[in-house]
């Protein structure tokens, strides 16, 4: 005979929690039982008692079929990218994994392109429980806390492997802050090295002055300013229509968010100074979290650690494919000349600075333990 498993176990205590904490839903189905139209005799009919326990037993069943089905949890997940994204397609790999792990008792919906939230505002709303689940860019929220912002300071950490070695030493602090804040950072993935757009050839950092610059974070609205550009910030979701529109003319961004926007129909220069990794992190508001069955919540974990490894394969996989769709679109990718490349170093050296000033002693041991 085969054993029950744990997890069958698991989903049997489930199931009976489930009646007891509807007790009153199966009382009322239990004494709301069609009458039979012939009072039973004293004696006992064995026909209609058979028939009874028939009606009882469907009645049984029904309420615990309905109650599974109440059992069924649904999440919404707020993301800012687009579908096609290399993020998105792993938080919906992530939402499959999920489901398929729970048998469909957890079932997350994810809402890409900033359809739900708009970025900045998707980190309050899974604070709040206006989505469960939410993915952010997580240098957007360095003037919260500039522990946030750690991932955007130029050629801090400007590989996949130190800005691995980079993660490691936030992780930990991250986590405090956000547990402080009722949510969970599940997992965090980088976006490809990030390189200059500019439609005007760059030969020094000085052919940026007085270029209209995107920015999608204070440290690149801060590299605008240093450069002498002058900032506008876009968010992801509206970038290709501030380039249609001739609002942004250079800006800095992966070669991912340049095929997502389609930049190459607007600026044909890219600079590849692989100056950071800024990353993605996803969150989960803890109170849903808590909410789950033990089980439920460890589909969701699993899962992932599962989307975190895969997401920096994705990205890697990304940063190469995304150049060659760019180049295709008629861009040119440019190796930075020994000028732009001291300049853009220069510019790294003052954001790390004054990112260290205004990190004080919590800034100083994030960047200790990473260089450790
Ligand atoms: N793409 C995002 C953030 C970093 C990146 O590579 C963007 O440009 O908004």
């Amino acid at each position: 005979m085969r054993r029950t498993t744990a997890r069958e176990l698991e989903s049997c205590d489930d199931t009976v929690g489930a009646i007891r904490q509807n007790g009153s839903f199966l009382a009322f189905v239990l004494t709301h039982r069609r009458p039979t139209t012939a009072p039973s005799t004293p004696t006992g009919d064995p026909t209609m008692k058979l028939h009874k326990r028939i009606l009882a037993a469907t009645a049984l069943t029904g309420a615990i079929a309905s109650m599974s089905a109440f059992a069924q949890t649904k999440w919404d997940l707020a993301s800012a990218y687009p579908p096609a994204n290399f993020h998105t397609q792993n938080l919906t790999q992530f939402a499959s994994d999920v489901d398929k792990a729970t048998g469909g008792k957890l079932k997350i919906t994810v809402h890409s392109n900033a359809s739900l939230f708009k970025a900045p505002e998707i980190k309050r709303a899974v604070q709040t429980g206006g989505a469960q689940m939410g993915e952010i860019l997580l240098v957007n929220f360095q003037n919260e806390w500039q522990i946030f912002g750690a991932d955007g300071v130029p050629f801090l950490a400007d590989s996949y492997d130190s800005s691995m070695k980079l993660y490691g030493a936030q992780k930990p602090i991250m986590d405090k802050k956000l547990g402080e804040q009722g949510m969970m950072l599940l997992y965090a993935v980088p976006w490809p090295p990030q390189g200059i757009y500019s439609k005007k050839p760059l030969a020094s950092a000085a052919d940026l002055k007085g270029s209209k610059w995107r920015a999608y974070s204070p440290a690149t609205a801060r590299i605008a300013e240093l450069v002498g550009a002058q900032p506008v910030t876009v968010q992801a979701a509206e970038l290709s229509q501030a380039l249609a529109t001739g609002v942004v003319e250079s800006y800095m961004s992966s070669g991912s968010t340049g095929v997502d926007s389609k930049t190459y129909e607007h600026i044909k220069n890219w600079y590849d100074t692989q100056a950071w990794l800024p990353k993605n992190g996803v969150l989960i508001n803890k109170k849903a979290f808590d909410a789950l069955d033990k089980a439920t919540q460890d589909a969701v974990l699993k899962a992932g650690r599962d989307a975190e490894a895969r997401g920096w394969e994705m990205s890697r996989k990304t940063n190469t494919e995304s150049l060659e769709q760019l180049k295709k679109g008629g861009l040119v990718v440019h190796q930075p000349s020994p000028q732009l490349k001291a300049d853009m170093k220069k510019v790294g050296e003052t954001l790390l600075t004054e990112w260290l000033k205004n990190a004080g002693a919590e800034g100083q041991a994030l960047v200790d333990a990473y260089r450790k």
